[in-house]
């Protein structure tokens, strides 16, 4: 896969280097070009900037170097190459849309600064490719840097031959659509030694008995989801849980539909 990332703060993608994608980097199964947008800012202060229409504070990202080096930059795209924006108004970034992204062959990130990039930018660009304007989470960032980062450690773990362990990727929070864990948070994991502190690793766990222990883990996952992410156990279908999910769940305090609550 390529990714080629456009930002006036190339070294803000240092961490591509680093760790899992560094790695992956490395073996050739991503290549990453970053690319400073003040190489397409002519003027002597080379400006990425201008006051907005309308008024308002701060400034806009002008479309002239943004134009020029989405040019630049997509004129070698190889086909299927999409656009992604991060922007605070884009559309969710979630667990399917980095399966998504990892099944294309090129991507690039367009990152502003300032209040944004001027509009005309990305209309101009849907006229020559798919662009999603995408957003990793309701809070404000400064820019679009750190969500570019975001979504391809998102994207790159799933790559083919990166994940050392090709199976965990299923089993992580958000994992597949298949699988019993699906659609749940993951449960506390634990290691040795087997007293920390006084602290005991839950006895199933040294059990041995595996039917027991996926069962441990089932429950403290429906617990979690239940406090940290009620929405994520109101989406589960309904035939996917069992008489021992709904008694975990109902325990929890999480109200169960169609369900008589009774008792
Ligand atoms: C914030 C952002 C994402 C995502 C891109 C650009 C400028 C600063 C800003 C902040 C508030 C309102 C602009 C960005 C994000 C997120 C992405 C930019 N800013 N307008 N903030 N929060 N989840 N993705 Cl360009």
């Amino acid at each position: 896969m390529r990714i080629d990332i456009i930002t006036i703060f190339p070294e803000y993608f240092r961490p591509l280097h680093v760790s899992l994608l560094g790695k992956a980097a490395g073996r050739g199964i991503v290549e990453f070009a970053v690319h400073d947008l003040r190489t397409w800012a002519h003027d002597t202060h080379r400006t990425v900037d201008d006051a907005p229409f309308g008024g308002g504070p701060g400034m806009v990202m002008t479309p002239a170097p943004w134009g020029e080096a989405l040019h630049a930059v997509t004129s070698t795209a190889l086909p299927g190459a999409r656009l992604v924006v991060p922007t605070p108004s884009g559309i969710p970034f979630r667990q399917e849309m980095a399966a998504t992204y990892a099944a294309c062959d090129h991507l690039v990130f367009a990152c502003g600064r300032y209040e944004g990039i001027d509009a005309r930018v990305i209309e101009d660009a849907r006229t020559s490719m798919v662009v999603d304007e995408v957003s990793v989470g309701d809070y404000v960032l400064s820019g679009g840097e750190p969500a570019a980062l975001v979504m391809i450690d998102a994207i790159g773990r799933l790559l083919p031959g990166v994940l050392g362990n090709v199976a965990s990727a299923a089993d992580d929070s958000f994992g597949g659509g298949a699988g019993p864990m699906a659609g749940l948070l993951e449960g506390p994991v634990y290691t040795r030694p087997r007293v920390w502190r006084g602290r005991e690793v839950p006895g199933v766990l040294l059990s041995g008995d595996h039917a027991a222990i996926a069962r441990w883990q089932r429950d403290e996952a429906l617990r979690r989801t239940a406090a940290y992410r009620p929405d994520l156990v109101a989406k589960i279908a309904a035939d996917a849980l069992d008489a021992r999910d709904r008694e975990v769940l109902s325990r929890a305090g999480f109200p169960l539909r169609g369900e008589d609550m009774a008792h």
